[in-house]
């Protein structure tokens, strides 16, 4: 008959033996069982917020010090501060606060990580993508995807600030980051201005004449002014999403897809005095509130949002969103890796048993 068969080493003969694994670069998995196959996840990532008050002033500064002939790009990390100074904000994704000034350019190059820029501060200014310029206004996203060539240009007479979103922390863990500097310091612009949204910015009709294969949006720029328009027509006309009230995604207008692969992006209006109910989700998400105030309660901890704030919520944590205004709605953007544990099958979704935390 077979049964289960107790231990009979006593404890110094173990680690004795577990020592000697060691020459052989092995290690018993019977000992650390519970930390890899845990219930459920629990990531090291902290719910944060990160304030615009704050930030802004820093990124002034840093504008002072450092030019962009010295840094590559001159961006101000958001670190979690769980991950012991991992560059991550959350355990896949990454954000930064980017500044050029008048007159600058953060030279042309491309990288694999993906990246996303959403526009806080402007009078105007350009990021150019794979020869596409593309202009950048307060509330515009601009897609820069896998290995496209982009450089940024501040032809204006006021500072350019964004918040900058990357998947860099996967693509790290991944080990396929590749840079290059282009030749030049600044691409030639190859094609009409802001080309993509020309060819495809008008949602639902898109070019007959040929079929787009690629795994990321063929848009690289969603003005502002489109998103505002479509959130304040629905708003009025349905109930949205009891977890994230009238949430929108930035699709692929080809295939109705995310963003990139690795991120995809939502906009989303709280009417006002709207709280939604708590759920959690395996995806991690970072938000930036682009006007309203606010709060949301993530794993029962108060993250209180002003306009232009960046908050976090680490995957598989709970979390619920207050506008806390009587007469405004409020607008939050954010990315989010969903779309990788969507293609892995490990993407899950839970609502909070009673409906809001304690
Ligand atoms: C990067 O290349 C940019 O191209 C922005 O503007 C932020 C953060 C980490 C690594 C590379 C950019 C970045 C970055």
């Amino acid at each position: 008959m077979l049964s289960h068969s107790s231990s009979e080493a006593t404890e110094a003969v173990l680690q004795t033996f577990y020592d000697k694994l060691e020459d052989f670069s092995v290690a018993p998995l019977w000992t650390v069982q519970e930390d890899v196959l845990v219930s459920e996840p629990k990531s090291k990532a902290l719910p944060h917020l990160w304030r615009w008050s704050e930030l802004r002033p820093q990124a002034m500064r840093a504008a002072e010090l450092v030019g962009t002939a010295d840094a590559e790009r001159r961006v101000l990390m958001m670190l979690n501060p769980g991950l012991d100074g991992r560059i991550a904000t959350t355990n896949s994704l990454f954000s930064g606060l980017q500044i050029v000034m008048p007159g600058e350019t953060a030279r042309a190059h491309r990288h694999t990580p993906a990246a996303l820029r959403f526009m806080v501060d402007s009078k105007g200014g350009y990021t150019t993508v794979d020869g596409d310029k593309v202009p950048m206004l307060p509330g515009d996203l601009i897609l820069t995807p896998n290995w496209n060539w982009h450089d940024h240009g501040n032809d204006t007479d006021s500072p350019m600030i964004w918040l900058d979103g990357l998947d860099i922390p996967l693509v790290r863990m991944l080990e396929s980051v590749f840079f290059e500097p282009y030749p030049e310091d600044v691409q030639p612009i190859t094609q009409a201005k802001d080309f993509s949204f020309l060819k495809y910015g008008a949602g639902s009709l898109t070019p007959a004449w040929q079929t787009s294969d690629s795994s990321h949006s063929p848009l690289m720029h969603y003005p502002w002014d489109k998103t505002c328009e479509a959130l304040q027509g629905l708003a009025p006309a349905t109930e949205g999403s009891p977890f994230d009230g009238v949430v929108l995604e930035y699709t692929n207008p080809t295939n109705g897809g995310p963003a990139f692969p690795t991120m995809g992006c939502h906009v989303q209006l709280l009417r006002p005095g709207e709280s939604t109910k708590a759920h959690r989700h395996t995806s991690s998400t970072i938000y930036h509130s682009v006007e309203g105030s606010g709060h949301t309660i993530v794993d029962g901890q108060k993250l209180s949002w002003e306009p232009k704030d960046v908050f976090c919520v680490p995957g598989w944590t709970y979390h619920e969103h207050i506008n806390a205004s009587d007469t405004e709605s409020a607008v939050l953007f954010s990315f989010t890796d969903a779309p990788v544990l969507q293609s892995l099958s490990l993407l899950r979704e839970q609502a909070h048993p009673d409906g809001h935390q304690s």
